[in-house]
């Protein structure tokens, strides 16, 4: 297909404009991006996302997710959606500019509202992503985290967002189209990844650019990824290792920083159209591309080859030519890699591959990693983000009702944690963070959110840095103990303990008298009796105390700490 390097459009003012608007955005009401929008803001103001010119207004969005096209039938599968507070949006009407900040209240941009409405979350998120299931992170992140309004509208750009991190690493669609002018490029061939690669990716995307006769861009994100991915940092000085083993000017690397969303065949779709944006003339696509993982029921969101039949289907459209990626395998006696199908002696050849979980599995134990497999650079710097998980901070984070035994619990595995020896230990007791982090909050639901993603706050830090943290508050609401899972399992492990002591139990016991002022109206909102409690369906461990004693109880962790590989010596 055809390379253009024309430059694309950006949505920038010039350097004089930008200074005299930032003034005059100051009086602006402002809206404090979230760190997805600020991702979606960077690639609407370069061009990677052209032809939008801002955040989708109903129409675009209506369209896109009925039927992967901006109102005006250009092909573009993804809502690229400004999501607000109510009370935010109750301020702002169509016709109305706003200031756009980043979370330091710098302006990057301004928005022209046309558009303000209450989406259908559902429709989204069975529409773009194929299911409503908050399994998939990006239908979690529409019901749980974005806000409940859109708005839309054309946006300015003042400036770039601020990056303090391989600055030289990062490019503008333009950048790059005018580094491939500049290099004589006429064919390049994006590889797009958020893992750290290994011999195996080496060796496949070296091969695509051989045989499309291209150069190569290695094109990673450093935006958003999955939860749970190896951090940016890590993977960047990963890929700067990997860069040298490609035969000199052949091949270059640029981060991008997009907010992934995991739709499989539609984001193959929108990462086509995005690199497309970037001067890139090939993709490579390959099985279950940007896939989310498993569903609530256990099964895959979508086919393994359905992304690269989507892309195929839009090819032509899309103005860029798919790369399917090969299956790589290690072939022993002949001590090279090879595409598993085009092996024909499959029988007679000793075939050796590393799964990412077996990857996983071999750094958290400690293991070795063959160098077929990877190169030692790559492996010292996952080694060192990740060690065994004997060396990684975790948190324990009971939950269950008032009374049910989860502080007196909590206590006990603290001692037994300290006996042991090796990590620091931090108790996280509900009415300790009530009295010092949480001091002005009440029970209502906001208030118990705020409380527990504090909590979540203060435990994720002390997991990052290597020590253990043991949370006991009620924690009623089940997204919220889903959210400050993901916050915490980025750093190392989150070990929820349900200890399922019943509510007549808890108000047999009674040891404060809550429950009796609770059922006398005395205490409002009071969890079990007039508030609800989410009872967690897959904890890693549920603690029956009507039948134990506090120390098997205590026991019965420290066990389950020790199967999940988190102790020295186990
Ligand atoms: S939450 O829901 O997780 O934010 O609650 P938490 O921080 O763990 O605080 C629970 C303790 O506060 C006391 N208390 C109440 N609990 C539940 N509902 C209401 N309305 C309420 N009012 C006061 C109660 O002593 C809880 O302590 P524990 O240790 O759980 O018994």
């Amino acid at each position: 297909m055809a390379q253009n390097l024309a430059p694309v459009p950006e949505l920038y003012v010039s350097y004089d404009s930008a200074q005299k608007l930032k003034v005059e955005a100051g009086d602006l009401l402002s809206h404090d991006l979230t760190p997805r929008q600020i991702c979606d803001l960077e690639l609407l103001m370069n061009g990677g996302f052209n032809p939008l010119k801002g955040f989708l207004g109903e129409e675009d969005y209506d369209s896109v997710v009925e039927t992967m096209r901006l109102a005006d039938g250009s092909l573009w599968p993804m809502p690229i959606t400004l999501d607000v507070g109510q009370t935010f949006a109750d301020q702002v009407e169509p016709g109305q500019d706003i200031a756009l900040r980043d979370q330091e209240g710098v302006i990057l941009a301004t928005m022209t509202v046309t558009d303000k409405w209450v989406p259908n979350k559902a429709r989204e998120a069975e529409k773009v992503f194929g299911a409503d299931d908050s399994a998939h992170p990006a239908v979690n992140y529409l019901h749980n985290t974005a806000g409940p309004v859109y708005l839309g509208g054309p946006v300015t750009g003042i400036q770039q967002p601020v990056h303090y991190d391989f600055k030289a690493r990062r490019d503008t669609p333009n950048e790059l189209r005018a580094t491939f002018r500049k290099l004589g490029w006429r064919k390049v061939v994006a590889f797009q990844t958020r893992n750290p690669l290994h011999r195996a990716h080496q060796e496949l995307t070296f091969r695509a650019a051989r045989e499309s006769q291209a150069n190569l861009l290695i094109h990673p994100i450093v935006g958003m990824t999955k939860p749970g991915d190896v951090d940016h940092f890590t993977r960047v000085r990963c890929y700067e290792a990997v860069l040298d083993k490609y035969p000199g000017s052949t091949t270059t690397m640029s981060l991008l920083n997009l907010a992934m969303r995991m739709a499989g065949p539609r984001e193959a779709v929108w990462h086509g159209l995005i690199r497309k944006n970037h001067g890139v003339t090939h993709f490579i696509v390959g099985r279950d591309h940007a896939g989310p993982g498993k569903n609530s029921q256990g099964e895959d969101f979508y086919g393994p080859y359905d992304a690269q039949e989507l892309f195929k289907q839009h090819e032509a459209e899309m103005g860029i030519e798919m790369v399917p990626f090969k299956h790589m395998v290690y072939v022993q006696e002949r001590a090279q890699y090879e595409p598993m199908d085009e092996i024909e002696d499959k029988d007679e050849v000793t075939i050796l591959n590393i799964s990412g979980t077996e990857l996983r599995r071999r750094l958290q134990e400690g293991l070795e990693i063959p160098e077929w497999f990877s190169f030692p650079e790559v492996v010292t710097e996952l080694r060192k983000t990740r060690p065994p998980r004997a060396n990684q901070g975790f948190t324990v984070f009971f939950t269950g009702f008032s009374g049910s035994g989860k502080s007196t619990i909590a206590n006990a595995l603290m001692v037994k944690l300290m006996e042991a020896g090796g990590r620091p230990v931090t108790l996280l007791d509900g009415d300790v963070v009530r009295k010092n982090l949480s001091s002005e909050l009440g029970f209502s639901k906001e208030h118990r959110d705020l409380n527990i993603r504090r909590i979540g706050f203060v435990a994720s830090e002390i997991t990052k840095n290597g020590g253990i943290a043991i949370c006991a508050p009620i924690a009623p609401y089940a997204t919220t103990r889903r959210a400050v899972r993901e916050d915490i399992e980025s750093h190392g492990a989150f070990v929820e303990v349900h200890i399922a002591t019943s509510l007549e139990e808890c108000e047999r016991r009674d040891r404060k008298g809550l429950y009796k002022m609770a059922r006398e109206g005395k205490i409002k909102e009071f969890t079990g009796i007039s508030d609800p409690y989410d009872v967690p369906e897959n904890p890693e461990l549920r603690i029956e105390t009507e039948s134990s004693d506090v120390d098997h109880c205590a026991h019965q962790v420290i066990l389950k700490l020790e199967q999940m590989g988190l102790l020295a010596g186990s």
